[in-house]
């Protein structure tokens, strides 16, 4: 008997459409179990010919050892089963779902017991990789084994039967699908599709059509390295429905969510990829078309204007680490602490200290907040504990946040004490490549992040060594007024405007407006809650402190005095302008009890977390005291 031997890979199937299936069919023949089909196993067949039993030399399960048998090992003569994966069985762990079908061939018995295992594609041998494994009862015919808490990725799937002989160990891949998508409008009859790529893919294809569900058009395939496709000719002012599959050298993954997009007039021309197309159609969205301008678009590019017009286009060079909480450059060096949703004030431990009105049924806010400056002459109103600078990087925030679903959006300013850098190894720098100082003054820096589930995403936040937007006190001794802004474009732009305006405020005149220091404009891609619906808007003052103490906070030594919500406390007692404002389409409505809750103290007392209220829901001040 010649001998051939061949590696048996699953047949695949991969349907377009909604059917999406695999199929694992194991290869029957191997009685004596050794993952080879050979004499050895022609030979217990031939000895066990005519006899009644139970034994794997019945391959077919049917009670005796005959024909059908003998053809069996015949047919699949030479055939040799996948080898085991190198090392330890764990728990699988991942957000990913797959169905596979498995069949035991030539096979009329009982169900039996089956394992299937799969690791990273390429880490077969990797006994430091652990193996993730499924079990399943498994007889002649299909039967659909769902792997759930799959890693994102394309895996090799291995599954044998539990009982030693009969079917050889069978491989075959598995990819599981692209696990985030965003469709943007990018021109009248255009949308560009954007995802996350998946580990070990070969490659891409976008499909859509004009009903959610249903994806009759297909792009070419696109190489592993494609995050994006555009795709054009598309009907204007229609809504049209997408989603993304990864492939592992022609295996096609179940289709990623759905996402919609409706091609327009004055869409922002993202896949241009050129800051003088982009940056005027943002300055056409923007009422009035003014101020430094810094645009983050869906790839995390950065696209930003200063006010003489120079453009420029720039990776976004911080994204926001939504484990951590805090945001971080490209090599992870930490850069400042953001506020993590889900933790209050008043819990006895968190992360941070905060006031908080929060409401649902909104989804946008304005805020004029007042923010004292750090000394006047022997007074200190903002103090951050320059030894935080290497631990907690404790810090103060005013912000506003939107979050539904999975999506939390958040734009606001943060503090920056002199001193205070990028934290690599232990040092403090301005800039990690060039290794140069930090700034050595006082400064807000406004920021926009936006965070889907625990994706990282790239933050628009300007550079500390790069200080075009540092808001900084020199010109303003009695404190800054900021007036923030951060609403979703219900226009059609699928997009967040994010508006911080900042004025020095003047002694005993708060109701004129004070003197004009800067227009930070931010614009980034976000889906906006369905018919607006689902939101939670907030509104909160903060010092992010990321490293509780044992009696539940710590106390660092600094903190946040006089910061006023529509209120400005401190040298000229008087209201603001503006107060707080929700965005309720299809207009503002001031912030009050109707949408929010109150802000409250912690403890009770006020001795760490204390809001003075002056008229419940829109105006108030605030301290927030973390001395020792
Ligand atoms: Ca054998
Ligand atoms: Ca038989």
């Amino acid at each position: 008997m010649r001998t051939r031997v061949w590696w048996l890979i699953g047949l695949m199937v991969a349907l377009l459409g909604s059917g999406f299936a695999q199929t694992l069919v194991l290869t029957n023949g191997d009685v004596n179990g050794d993952n080879v089909v050979d004499d050895a196993d022609l030979l217990e067949v031939q000895f066990n010919f005519g006899n009644s039993t139970t034994a794997p030399a019945d391959l077919n399960g049917d009670g005796i050892v005959d024909d059908a048998d003998l053809l069996i090992v015949l047919f699949n003569f030479g055939a040799q089963g996948a080898p085991t994966f190198a090392g330890q069985v764990q728990s699988p762990q991942g957000a990913f779902s797959v169905s596979l079908t498995v069949r035991l061939r030539d096979w009329v018995g009982s169900a039996q017991p089956v394992k299937v295992q799969l690791k990273p594609v390429g880490r077969e041998s990797d006994a430091t990789v652990p193996i993730f494994e499924y079990s399943a009862s498994v007889g002649g015919t299909d039967t659909t084994v769902p792997l759930d808490n799959l890693p994102a990725g394309a895996c090799t799937v291995r599954a044998f039967a539990v009982a030693s002989g009969r079917w050889l160990r069978t491989q075959g891949r598995i990819v599981t699908e692209v696990p985030w998508i965003f469709a943007a409008p990018t021109g009248a009859n255009k949308v560009t599709v954007y995802w996350d790529g998946v580990p070990g893919a070969t490659g891409y294809r976008v499909r859509w059509g004009t009903t959610s569900g249903s994806y009759p058009n297909s792009s070419a395939v696109l190489p592993a390295t494609a995050r994006q496709h555009t795709v054009v000719g598309l009907d204007s002012e229609r809504e049209y429905y997408f989603v993304v599959e990864a492939a592992y050298d022609g295996l096609w993954g179940p289709p990623s969510e759905e996402d919609s997009a409706v091609p327009h007039e004055g869409a922002i021309p993202w896949d241009t990829l050129d800051p003088n197309q982009i940056i005027p159609a943002v300055r056409n969205l923007m009422e009035p078309p003014y101020g430094y301008l810094v645009v983050l678009s869906p790839e995390g590019l950065l696209y930003i204007e200063d006010e003489l017009g120079n453009r420029q286009v720039k990776p976004a060079p911080y994204q926001y680490n939504p484990t951590a909480g805090q945001v971080e450059d490209r090599q992870g060096n930490i850069v400042a602490p953001l506020q993590r949703t889900g933790e209050d004030a008043e819990s006895s431990t968190g992360p941070y200290r905060r006031v908080v009105t929060r409401g649902t049924g909104c989804i946008g806010a304005v805020v004029m907040f007042y923010m004292p400056p750090p000394v006047y002459t022997y007074s200190r109103f903002i103090n951050v504990s320059s030894e935080t600078n290497r631990t907690t990087r404790d810090t103060p925030y005013a912000y506003l946040g939107i979050s539904y679903g999975d999506t939390d959006m958040e734009g606001g300013i943060g503090f920056h004490p002199a001193g205070r850098g990028i934290h690599k190894r232990g040092q403090e720098w301005s800039d990690p490549e060039r290794e140069i100082p930090p700034p050595s003054y006082n400064r807000w820096q406004p920021y926009l992040k936006i965070a889907r589930g625990n994706r990282l995403f790239p933050i628009s936040f300007e550079e500390i060594g790069v200080p075009m937007n540092h808001i900084r006190y020199e010109n303003a001794p009695y404190g800054l007024i900021v007036r923030l802004r951060l609403i979703p474009d219900v226009r059609c732009a699928k997009g967040v405007e994010f508006r911080a305006k900042v004025w020095a405020a003047e002694f005993d005149d708060p109701n004129d407006y004070p003197r004009f220091i800067c227009d930070f404009y931010g614009f980034a891609d976000v889906k906006p809650p369905d018919r607006f619906r689902g939101a939670k808007t907030r509104r909160l003052i903060s010092i992010a402190q990321i490293r509780p103490g044992s009696d539940g906070y710590q106390r660092t030594g600094s903190f946040f005095e006089f910061v006023g919500v529509g209120y400005q406390p401190l040298f000229s007692i008087g209201e603001l302008p503006y107060s707080a404002y929700a965005y309720c389409p299809p207009s503002y409505q001031l912030w009050t009890g109707g949408i929010s809750d109150p802000p409250i103290n912690f403890p009770p007392g006020g001795s760490v977390v204390n809001a003075t209220v002056i008229e419940p829901y829109f105006q108030e001040y605030v301290h927030i005291n973390l001395r020792r």
